[in-house]
């Protein structure tokens, strides 16, 4: 049967507080996609543990990153918000996708790389399956969009190989996903080191401004922010750091990143960053409050997660069953 609407599935993992990166490169895309598709938005916990996690911190990250999806406009009537590890489904797939998956594919994945060099006293094998997990959260869905920043590409593509080889194996069965990256903003870079991704769970917090960092934090971190060697405000290829800092002014005034050039001329660094952090402030001060406010209401937040897994269970596990009969597994009496 043909979809009245198309499907669009992404997620956040819950391994610390959500970042700037994270807003302006993923989530707040998320957000006008739900007038025009059926919108599947997880919370990725499943994920966050192929890095060591505390327990009651993952709880409580998970809780408030819900809080974060809708204080930025994620609507539960319009979208499916939902915890990974309330859908079984996904790790079923995933035990399946696995089996067709080879293991050069995951070796030569950057972000295994990457995170296999900061967490070598864990290298466990979770982390390298974290892509083919990724592929089943969003094959699950028949899902034809997913909004991510460009560091998910490579795991896009194994999720659209994996769809494909399945298909191809057995009979068409999977949707092969399209990914939707934004122009600007897909991949914001740490304040401290503009060659390196601004990352949630960077050992030093001023590498990142954190969704819930206070106005003076933000302030400070702005301030302490590398800049390039000159004194210009201009966007190009050899001023990552500054580039970098006018993205984040663009998106978050509305400003075009032409316009703030002009803005700012002559005017200095110490000018720019100011401005940069009003920017963030008014675009993070009123998401603040709402999450305030829905943190003191766990059971609405319970709720929200009850109707949520109930959906998802409903598409996902339907799907399980078609790809275990077309495998050749016996099926449940
Ligand atoms: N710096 C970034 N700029 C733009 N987009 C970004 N994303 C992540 N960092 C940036 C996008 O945010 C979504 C959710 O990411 P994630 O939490 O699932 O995992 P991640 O990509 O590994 O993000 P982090 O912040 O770096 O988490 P940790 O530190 O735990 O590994 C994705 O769509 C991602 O592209």
């Amino acid at each position: 049967m043909e979809k009245v609407k198309k499907t669009v599935f992404s997620g956040i993992q819950p391994t610390g507080t959500v970042t700037l990166g994270n807003y302006l490169g993923a989530l707040r895309n998320w957000i006008p996609l739900q007038d025009e598709y059926d919108c599947i938005y997880c919370i990725v916990d499943l994920h966050s543990i192929t890095v060591r996690q505390e327990p009651a911190q993952l709880r409580h990250n998970a809780m408030s990153l819900l809080a974060l999806y809708l204080a930025s406009g994620i609507s539960p009537e319009k979208s499916t918000v939902f915890v990974q590890s309330h859908v079984p489904a996904h790790a079923e797939l995933a035990w399946a996708l696995d089996t067709i998956c080879y293991i050069g594919e995951l070796n030569r994945m950057t972000q295994f790389k990457d995170k296999s060099a900061k967490h070598s006293d864990n290298l466990n094998m979770g982390l390298m399956n974290y892509p083919v997990l990724m592929a089943s959260d969003i094959l699950l869905y028949s899902t034809d969009l997913v909004p991510i920043g460009k560091d998910q590409t490579q795991h896009l593509e194994l999720a659209r190989n994996l769809a494909e080889r399945f298909n191809n194996r057995y009979s068409p069965t999977f949707v092969v996903p399209e990914g939707f990256i934004p122009k600007l903003g897909a991949k914001i870079m740490s304040l401290q080191n503009p060659l390196a991704k601004m990352s949630k769970s960077d050992e030093n917090p001023n590498g990142f401004i954190s969704m819930l960092d206070d106005s003076d934090t933000i302030r400070r971190k702005m301030r302490r922010a590398v800049t390039d060697s000159d004194t210009e405000v201009r966007f190009s290829e050899d001023k990552p750091a500054i580039s970098n800092l006018l993205t984040i002014y663009s998106l978050c005034s509305g400003v075009s990143v032409a316009d703030a050039e002009k803005q700012f001329e002559g005017a200095g660094y110490g000018v720019f960053k100011d401005a940069v952090a009003d920017a963030v402030i008014a675009t993070l001060e009123p998401i603040q409050q709402r999450h305030k406010q829905l943190m003191a209401d766990k059971d609405y937040l319970n709720e929200v997660l009850k109707q949520g897994a109930e959906r998802a269970n409903r598409i996902a596990s339907k799907m399980v069953a078609k790809v275990y009969r077309k495998i050749g597994f016996l099926p449940k009496v």
